[in-house]
């Protein structure tokens, strides 16, 4: 007999640990425990998204013949640790072996890689074949490059994979549209609400269970609406293609009032843990185009953030873990300021992502990127600071994914491996993509006195705080020429307000 150890994340059928069960000998272990759910303070959607859908696969499995030795998390006897339950079970059951799934967080590798020993048993970790790059290839595709860039690692896995292409040219003769895909939402086109997911009599239990467990975790469940089965998640899928992804390209980087969704697929949820593979989403898109029910800037965008983003950021997690995280390549030293946990910032934007957030435990790639990262970036907020708000709030979010967007992406602590610059921005670029400046208490026009808005005087404070870093950067030359031209009084009146905000919002953490 062997024993199948399944994680929360990896409810999938497609699992490589599950290929060669056998039914009538085989056990798949499940277990609910206190540490996956407090390791950080999970929003409360999180946490109930995952033992849901765990709830639903053992289901499943059970339905399809499997042994499934399911551990609740208040089962009085559970050790609440992956490696406590493990070595119970293995003292339960005697089996010969152990076989299991490559986790997505470097922390559970560690406790994997101790299971041997915890257990006295033969452990197998067999590779996540639910993604479509597997990690010798990004290592060898990663070499001994300076840089990684994400364009390049995407064109050759457009090839590997086939998707989107014609023999070996891309179809449509270019890589990537993106330049199509920069638009602000008129105010006369309606985004589609998305799907509604009605929660059955086993993720009502799980309500309970989260509400009485994890009462002081931020956000709340009220408006939980992800899918938690396979069935469902490809119900949103199908949703997505036939009524969202048409304009998923034009307004990818749009932010609106009161518009949480936009044409945004909502399905990195179900992605993460399981309940749909990337290819099946990427050849569904694909399916839309050569149908002729999809414009190619909205499929070629989104199937780069699957094939090529999801996938890079997934590869360069664990080429450079474990000293990815401790990097902090812009001496970042300040406390993240408390509106990230209460919306009452004043600046709209800001208020918006938080508010959201906390309801709904999502937000889109740019509300994370451009208002809460941008202001983290500027304000030179610690990395650990900022990479624990990310892990605690999205319903998405693992480290192998929130990392390389936050540390690299969003705040540029990796010092450019993997963006050759950072996502800084004022105003005027949230201005441009948003409808939040016109309803603001701040004006967005000003850069200094009591109603400017706090991402001017902070961009230019993060742009002179930063020009000796940036200066032979040829992609940070244009702000920088402009800081040269600046008026020596503005600049210092930027630069006072900008130190008298940030001592008063984000103190700097001692050392
Ligand atoms: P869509 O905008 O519809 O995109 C489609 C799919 O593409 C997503 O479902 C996702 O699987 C994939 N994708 C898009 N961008 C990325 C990216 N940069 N990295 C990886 N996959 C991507 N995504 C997570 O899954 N978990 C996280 O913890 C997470 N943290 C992030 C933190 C920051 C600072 C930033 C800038 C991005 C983060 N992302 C994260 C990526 C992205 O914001 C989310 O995947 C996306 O918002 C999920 O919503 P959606 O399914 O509607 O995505
Ligand atoms: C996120 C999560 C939570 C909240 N709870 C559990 C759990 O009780 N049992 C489990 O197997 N997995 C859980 N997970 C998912 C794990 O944290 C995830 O498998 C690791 O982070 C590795 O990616």
């Amino acid at each position: 007999m062997i024993l199948r150890p399944v994680l929360g994340d990896q409810c999938s059928h497609a699992l490589a640990s599950l290929a060669d069960l056998d039914p009538a000998r085989d056990v798949v272990l499940m277990v609910e425990v206190m540490r996956e759910c407090t390791y950080v303070p999970h929003h409360p959607q999180k946490i109930a998204l995952i033992l849901s859908a765990m709830r639903h696969f053992a289901a499943e499995l059970r339905g399809r013949g499997v042994r499934v030795e399911y551990v609740a998390l208040d089962d009085p006897a559970n050790t609440h640790s992956f490696r406590g339950e493990v070595r119970r079970a293995a003292e339960r059951l005697r089996p010969a072996g152990i076989v299991c799934t490559h986790p997505g967080e470097f922390r559970v590798l560690e406790d994997m890689q101790g299971w041997e020993e915890a257990t006295a048993l033969p452990v197998e970790i067999r590779e996540d074949t639910r993604f479509l790059c597997d990690l010798q290839s990004f290592r060898r595709w990663a070499g001994d490059k300076k840089q990684l860039r994400m364009e390049f690692f995407y064109r050759e896995m457009r090839r590997k994979t086939g998707l989107l292409m014609e023999g070996d040219q891309p179809v449509g003769a270019k890589w990537n549209f993106d330049a199509e895909n920069r638009s602000a939402l008129p105010a006369e086109v309606l985004p589609p609400p998305p799907m509604r997911f009605v929660p059955d009599a086993t993720t009502q239990e799980v309500f309970a269970l989260v509400r009485k467990h994890f009462p002081h975790h931020f956000g709340t469940l009220d408006a939980f609406n992800w899918p938690v089965t396979a069935d469902e998640a490809r119900a949103a899928l199908r949703d997505f293609v036939e009524r969202r992804l048409e304009r998923f390209g034009d307004f990818q980087d749009a932010m609106a009032e009161g518009q949480a969704t936009l044409f945004h697929a909502l399905l990195s949820t179900s992605m993460n843990c399981g309940l749909l593979l990337p290819r099946e989403i990427c050849e569904a898109a694909e399916g839309a185009w050569r149908a002729g029910r999809a414009p190619l800037n909205a499929v070629e965008g989104f199937v780069r953030q699957i094939l090529g983003w999801r996938e890079y950021v997934r590869g360069l997690y664990w080429l450079r873990m474990p000293r990815y995280r401790e990097l902090n390549a812009l001496e970042a030293r300040r406390a993240l300021p408390e509106f990230y946990w209460e919306p009452n910032s004043g600046m709209r934007c800001m208020d918006a992502a938080v508010t959201q957030t906390r309801d709904t435990a999502y937000a889109h790639h740019i509300q994370r990127l451009m208002v809460t990262g941008n202001f983290a970036l500027l304000a030179g907020i610690h990395p650990d600071q900022v990479n624990a708000w990310y892990l605690v709030v999205y319903a998405d979010a693992y480290e192998w994914v929130e990392l390389p967007n936050v540390h690299g992406m969003a705040i540029h602590a990796d010092g450019g491996i993997m963006a050759s610059k950072p996502y800084a921005a004022s105003g005027a670029y949230i201005n441009r993509m948003s409808d939040h400046c016109r309803k603001c208490a701040f004006d967005v026009k000003a850069s200094v006195g009591e109603r400017a808005c706090p991402f001017n005087h902070l961009y230019w404070d993060f742009i002179a705080r930063h020009a000796a870093r940036f200066a032979n950067n040829p992609r940070m030359a244009m702000p920088l020429a402009t800081l040269r031209k600046m008026d020596p009084g503005k600049l210092a009146a930027m630069r006072a307000q900008s130190a008298a905000f940030l001592d008063r919002v984000a103190p700097e953490v001692p050392a």
